[in-house]
């Protein structure tokens, strides 16, 4: 028998029935639940058909017309066209498009302007800052000086912090960038204070790139000098990371973004995923239409229309509000360490967040006294104010119902036991099941993918 005739010509459905079932799983998952977790999203079918093409069968070490292998007419085309997109949306006169994700892509700005035991700034994580930003467990703080930042009460950057620490450690490279941050970054100032000091300034916007493209938040292109940002979050595209040089970076640097481009190949990575690259594309080409502002404007009202819809049933959130897709709930009220209980809680109920640190948690990051949720899905989905506004009301309704009834034990050897017995118990709780009848009306109204096959 030819190829033809066995596994190549196949659906996954009859080589792998096991893994198109999980799969289809997945699918299922999605459909019936609301994802609200604010670095996920939900891509269109033609960001999943570039995803699982043929560019996935490719290598194509260099870059376009600058390759090591032969045949890469078409991956040239497909990631200058990337690159051309990228460089058009953000207004940067240089992107690699290769990095594999976004750590990857922080790590190449390192390799590319650090050396190992520079001095770095970035924003602390617990206080909502990555961990490629300097955190003491990651590469970024064993092998360079972190100097971590922190927000004020309110829950924003403390400029007057970072001028000071920056001043008296004279960094190589200040980040601005967070996982956990709900206010406008304030980047005129961060790259103020970077040229006072002589650092190169990077901007990671991963979780808000969909939003700046869409005008939705202000741009760092005139203050940083390198941005980073992943392509899965507000971009919509898929997992992948692009590394931009920006005209302020090039005066500082005119080698810079050669500096870029060595340094994540061959400076960290191998072959680039041309199937990634030519999604990336898809998802930039998505991104360039009239109606990604509306996206990346409605998904900041929706957001906001949330936060107010928590704060009315009751429940505080770092920095009472947010200006952005995402949302901080500090659950400290109810004691500390509740994040877990409200998280799997609301898993139950078919909405999906993730337990966060809240600046000054009390708690640890793996008990942490928050959660994170946001709306950049939801958005995408077609979900709208009125809708944020029931779902507010639901999470209230969850939130108040665990956190009332279930607080982490102070003795860490009792948490175990504890938290058996919360998961057995909110399997029958009815208040979470209440609300997870509404989440699943709400879900059929709006449906997601249609034509996928598995
Ligand atoms: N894991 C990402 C997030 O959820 O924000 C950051 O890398």
């Amino acid at each position: 028998m030819s190829n033809q005739e066995t596994f190549l010509n196949k659906p996954i459905k009859e080589t792998d029935p096991q893994v198109s079932s999980i799969i289809k799983k997945e699918i299922d998952r999605m459909s019936h639940g609301l994802e609200m977790i604010p670095s996920e999203n939900v891509v269109s079918l033609a960001v999943l058909n570039a995803l699982g093409s043929v560019f996935t069968n490719k290598y194509s070490e260099g870059y376009p017309r600058k390759r090591y292998y032969g045949g890469n007419e078409n991956a040239d085309e497909v990631e200058a066209l990337a690159i051309e997109r990228a460089k058009k949306l953000f207004g940067v006169p240089h992107a690699n498009v290769q990095p594999y994700s976004g750590s990857p892509a922080n790590m190449a700005v390192y390799f590319a302007v650090c050396n190992p035991g520079d001095t770095v700034m970035g924003q602390n994580l617990p206080d909502g800052g990555h961990l490629t930003h300097g955190w003491k467990v990651n590469f970024s703080a064993k092998f360079y000086k972190s100097v971590p930042y922190h927000v004020k009460p309110n829950g924003c950057i403390d400029i007057d912090e970072v001028r000071k620490l920056a001043h008296e450690n004279k960094p190589k490279l200040i980040w601005c960038g967070a996982t956990a941050y709900v206010r406008e970054f304030p980047f005129e100032e961060l790259g103020k204070i970077a040229d006072e000091v002589g650092a190169y300034f990077a901007a990671d916007v991963a979780h808000i790139s969909g939003l700046i493209i869409g005008g939705a938040h202000k741009s760092p292109v005139p203050y940083a000098d390198i941005i980073t940002t992943t392509t899965h979050k507000t971009l919509r595209g898929p997992r992948g990371a692009m590394i931009l040089v920006t005209e302020k970076g090039l005066k500082k640097d005119p080698e810079l973004a050669d500096k870029i481009d060595r340094a994540v190949f061959p400076g960290l990575q191998g072959g680039p995923h041309d199937h990634q690259t030519s999604a990336i594309a898809v998802a930039l080409g998505e991104a360039m239409k009239p109606d990604f502002k509306e996206y990346a404007h409605q998904i900041v009202k929706n957001c906001k229309a949330l936060a107010a819809s928590l704060m009315k049933h009751g429940l505080k959130l770092v920095s009472d509000g947010t200006d952005n897709h995402m949302i901080l709930i500090d659950l400290t009220a109810y004691g500390k360490g509740g994040g877990i209980f409200v998280q799997e809680a609301l898993d139950h109920a078919n909405i999906t967040l993730n337990k966060n640190t809240i600046p000054a948690d009390p708690s640890s990051p793996f008990y942490p006294s928050g959660v994170r949720l946001g709306t950049p899905a939801t958005t995408t989905r077609g979900l709208k104010e009125k809708e944020m506004e029931l779902i507010g009301e639901w999470v209230a309704k969850v939130v108040k119902e665990v956190c009332s009834k279930y607080k982490l034990p102070e003795d860490k050897t009792q948490i175990k036991e504890y938290l058996a017995k919360f998961r057995s118990e909110i399997k029958s709780n009815s208040t979470i099941a209440e609300v997870k009848g509404n989440v699943l009306e709400l879900c059929k109204k709006f449906p997601l993918y249609k034509t996928l096959v598995y």
